[in-house]
């Protein structure tokens, strides 16, 4: 059987602090604006909190570019309010995760400075820097995440430094073991505050190919950096020096990795991550130009049944729909038009919280949120919006009209327009101006309307999740599709030994009716009921029930 853990038991949710609540009305979430809100978390009923970074930045890439590990952002408070925070969630009986973002650092960090100073300073080779090509110009092809090479040129020290994010996201040189150990030690920092573990960025990223070889044809860059030729001993290391000697959780980025290749980061026999992100769900539906591309059910469907098959008694996996790099749930999967964003969010939140892993929820998709109708360019933050327009328009291409049409599906920035607690101004996240965009649909779509709803979205979710805590076969359970094929009905049994719970979504508007394999007994209904061995589904209904 499967070894217990409080980790894999758990309901994790994503906050991303400045959009989640802003406790002094400056526009801005803050720390002291989450702490405000706890009971929002606890009356869910979550285990634990991923916060996403809390670190003094520049705020490139809001947050992801760190300048000092020790510091908590101006912009989100001060150490006593992070503190109090972490108090607050651990009197609830919460547990905390911090956001690790060590494959690169802000290009304002120290350690930067120091060695962008000269071609001989003492950390010279704390970053990657390397000389031209021989012709001139970058080491080589590979490009950035956000629309540049990822080689900028150090015009003082006449050398070229890698980024694999934006130029003010300069990688860190894992190779040298004085990195590592200032790694080590800005964890300790954060564990020994009590912290109960991090959340992993771009962690498979961390160890580069020697030489830095060309993209290899017909292949793509991330071969040379995603598992890399030392990842897993670094992984080992972090381990040995620090995390075995807390009781923590990990969970690492999978981006850029097969199935095999994330299994070896979670096989708890190697001692290196506890769990993992899969990036198929959030890009399966990407096409060509990063467009969104039809697709059919069943190949949703067959992402979740390779998740499960991913994971044994060794391993272990999360499952998510959302996170702040992605568009809303319910406008993606489900349906947002009037009349079926709640059902559909229901039937996606029943999802979540039936499949194998451990579930992630982001904020805000316990109330259906929805994707953000932009109409302008301005209207973004995103760097990634930024940097994609402005390169757009240097090459001659931009065309507004159709560049809104494809973020208007893809975009970031849908999961970072601010949390909509209620129906008046600022839609009680501020009582300023908001730092960015609010959702013209607040005034319907907010905390307080939906709580007040017997019906609602949140009531779900919080029954959903007290029922994961109830239900070892949901944890523990095996994954079996009962309908791989069909073209509308997901339906799935999570089961250990005879006994175990049947899972049946309607993800679609059409009725459906579902004729289950053996006798059950209904456990929780949002427009589907059992008669006899047949289930009965409006659109996006969802019925869960218990083998008789
Ligand atoms: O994201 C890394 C990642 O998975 C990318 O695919 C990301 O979704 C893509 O760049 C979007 O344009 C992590 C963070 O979650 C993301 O917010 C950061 O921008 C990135 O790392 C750099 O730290
Ligand atoms: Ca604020």
């Amino acid at each position: 059987g499967i070894a217990r853990a409080w980790w894999k038991e758990a309901v994790a949710y994503q906050i991303y602090p400045r959009s989640f609540m802003d406790g002094n009305g400056d526009g801005i979430g803050d720390l002291a604006g989450i702490t405000a809100r706890l009971d929002h978390l606890s009356d869910l009923g979550v285990d634990v909190i991923w916060l996403s970074p809390h670190y003094d930045s520049p705020d490139r890439d809001n947050g992801y570019d760190i300048r000092d590990y020790r510091a908590v952002s101006e912009k989100f408070g001060s150490m006593e309010e992070f503190d109090a925070l972490l108090a607050g969630l651990h009197a609830r009986g919460m547990k905390l995760l911090v956001d690790l973002v060590v494959n690169h650092t802000s290009d304002q960090h120290a350690w930067f400075a120091e060695s962008r100073a000269s071609r001989d300073a003492q950390k010279r080779d704390w970053y990657i820097w390397a000389d031209p090509a021989p012709g001139g110009g970058p080491p080589n092809d590979w490009p950035s995440f956000f629309s540049t090479p990822a080689w900028s040129w150090d015009e003082a020290t006449g050398q070229y430094y890698l980024h694999l994010f934006a130029p003010e996201q300069p990688d860190l040189n894992w190779e040298n073991p004085a990195v590592r150990g200032a790694v080590w030690d800005l964890m300790r920092f954060w564990l020994d505050k009590g912290v109960d573990g991090f959340r992993m960025d771009v962690i498979p990223f961390i160890s580069k190919t020697p030489g830095f070889p060309p993209i290899p044809e017909g292949g793509t860059p991330q071969k040379h950096y995603a598992e890399g030729p030392h990842l897993h001993d670094y992984l080992r290391e972090m381990r040995t020096e620090v995390l075995s000697q807390y009781d923590v959780m990990t969970v690492g980025e999978g981006n850029g990795l097969d199935q095999a290749q994330m299994r070896r980061m979670v096989d708890a026999r190697r001692g290196e991550l506890d769990m993992i992100f899969q990036f198929d769900v959030v890009e399966f539906d990407r096409g060509e130009g990063g467009w969104p591309r039809d697709w059919t059910l069943p190949e949703f469907k067959a992402i979740f049944a390779r998740q499960a098959a991913s994971m044994d008694a060794h391993g272990w996996t999360t499952v998510y729909l959302a996170n702040h790099d992605t568009t809303r749930p319910v406008s993606r999967y489900g349906d947002d038009a009037p009349g079926w964003r709640v059902p559909s969010a229901k039937a996606l939140m029943t999802l979540l919280l039936t499949q194998v892993g451990t579930p992630f929820l982001y904020q805000g998709d316990e109330i259906g949120m929805t994707n953000f109708p932009f109409t302008a360019i301005a209207q973004f933050d995103d760097i990634a919006v930024r940097n994609a327009w402005a390169r757009a328009q240097k090459a001659g291409t931009a065309d507004e009209a159709q560049f809104l049409a494809r973020l208007n599906r893809t975009s970031r920035d849908h999961t970072r327009t601010p949390m909509q607690w209620d129906g008046g101004p600022g839609a009680g996240f501020t009582s300023g101006q908001p730092w960015l965009v609010i959702n013209p649909n607040a005034e319907a779509v907010n905390v307080a309307a939906d709580r007040a709803d017997p019906k609602g979205i949140y009531d779900w979710t919080r029954a959903m999740i007290a029922l994961r805590h109830a239900e070892p076969a949901l944890v523990y359970g095996g994954y079996r599709d009962l309908a791989p094929n069909h073209p509308a009905l997901f339906a799935y049994a999570r089961e250990i030994g005879e006994g175990g719970l049947c899972v049946v979504l309607n993800m679609a508007r059409e009725p459906q009716r579902f004729a289950l394999p053996r006798a059950a007994e209904p456990v929780m209904a949002s427009g589907a009921d059992l008669e006899g061995r047949e289930i009965r589904l409006d659109g996006w209904g969802a019925c869960i029930c218990r083998w008789s």
